[in-house]
């Protein structure tokens, strides 16, 4: 039989041969983009000190005493050297709370920093909260919007499900030291509420997600954009639709902007996820578009269909059929990682690079919008292929 101390010995054995677990590229890919072989986050990566009490004479069998259930939707920025992700943690208790894990390579080996984040409230406390996006801002302050959920006091006193969305802000210069500043004032409810990462006429910018309530984006037409005079007092007053939700498409239910779009020589890349509903449920996939350099609201390409869908094992966790993300890096090199949570419950990496993302912008068929078109696209690049191939 261990005694206590050999089975903490073990348990930490255990955690550190998953933490330091080599993680390897899967072979087969299509050319765009590569998957790896593990997710680089699940709940067993959260330190053993989070969950167990380690002191024999509190906790004598050992028990875990703090559940985590999920690890996902992360930002993500590159932090002297490092890679970073604020990760969206959730607890047994259902709580979504902020931490940071760090990795070297950006593909393995990644750590939580011993604290989570303690986020300041706002005015009015949120219940929950989740889904970060970074923006290191030409302002100089590292910007976190993230929703803030919080029940709905219109509701009928025995409704307990009811809530509503908010872009809650914060910004820091470590990633350690928190501060709030009022959440986003908007007319309707918003998700997925985007920083873009340079002024625009002298103002903040913003990517937004009108909603008509907690869940369905309803008449919210998609993507938004809106610029903000002062971000300490954040109000959207105009907000234009910068990319459109459309009948049978991958973004028929709903969309929403992933992280900040990168900077090329050919324009904006833009990362997003776009839902649609089918029998099992809503779907969950990600694709991309493009925006001019001179003009972050002007689409110039609009690759048709997802860059990425749910696979294997992605494909089943908490809320199944999900691919989801709100964080990605790219190095000096042109090298880009593309941190994306599959089914709510865990984080994986995915890398390509600027030129291979920009190609696959600028080269992609857009969505026709009906069969006959997507025949028409398929046709075109046959006859090209067999002048070729005959
Ligand atoms: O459950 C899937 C995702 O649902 C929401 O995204 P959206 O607002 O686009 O529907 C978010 O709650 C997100 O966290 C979650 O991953």
């Amino acid at each position: 039989m261990m005694d206590f101390k050999e089975k903490v010995q073990v348990l930490l054995r255990k955690h550190e041969e998953l933490l330091s677990r080599k993680n390897n590229p899967v072979e087969e890919n299509n050319g765009v983009f590569t998957r790896y072989q593990y997710p680089i986050l699940t709940a067993e990566h959260t330190p053993i000190f989070w969950r167990y009490d380690l002191d024999e004479q509190t906790n004598p069998f050992l028990m875990e005493r703090i559940g985590i259930n999920a690890t996902f939707n992360s930002g993500a920025i590159k932090w002297n050297g490092k890679y970073l992700l604020v990760v969206r943690v959730e607890g047994y208790d259902r709580k979504s709370f902020f931490a940071v894990a760090e990795s070297p390579n950006g593909i393995d080996n990644f750590r939580f920093w011993d604290y989570p984040i303690t986020m300041p409230d706002d005015v009015i406390p949120a219940t929950n909260i989740y889904d970060m996006r970074l923006t290191a801002h030409e302002d100089g302050w590292i910007y976190g919007i993230f929703c803030a959920e919080r029940h709905d006091d219109n509701a009928p006193t025995d409704d307990l499900s009811s809530a509503t969305a908010t872009a809650g802000i914060a910004r820091t210069k470590d990633l350690k030291n928190w501060y709030r500043l009022p959440d986003l004032k908007s007319k309707s409810q918003q998700r997925n509420v985007v920083l873009h990462p340079e002024f625009v006429d002298g103002k903040y910018a913003f990517y937004t997600r009108p909603q008509d309530g907690f869940i369905d984006a309803g008449s919210g037409g998609g993507i938004g954009w809106a610029l903000v005079d002062d971000i300490t007092h954040a109000e959207i007053k105009e907000e234009t639709i910068i990319d459109q939700r459309y009948y049978h498409t991958i973004k028929e239910v709903k969309n929403g902007e992933g992280p900040h779009p990168i900077k090329t020589d050919k324009g904006w890349l833009h990362l997003a996820h776009g839902v649609r509903a089918c029998a099992a449920g809503l779907r969950y996939v990600l694709y991309m578009y493009m925006t001019a350099l001179d003009d972050p609201t002007k689409p110039i390409a609009t690759p048709g269909g997802m860059l990425m869908g749910p696979v294997g094992d992605e494909r089943v966790g908490d809320v199944s059929n999900v691919l989801f993300t709100n964080g990605w890096i790219a190095d000096d090199d042109g090298k880009v990682f593309i941190y994306y949570a599959s089914s709510d419950t865990r984080m994986h990496v995915a890398t390509s690079t600027i030129d291979h993302l920009v190609d696959y912008c600028l080269n992609t068929p857009s969505d026709g919008l009906t069969t006959t078109s997507s025949v028409e696209a398929i046709k075109k690049l046959i006859d090209k292929n067999l002048k070729v191939v005959k």
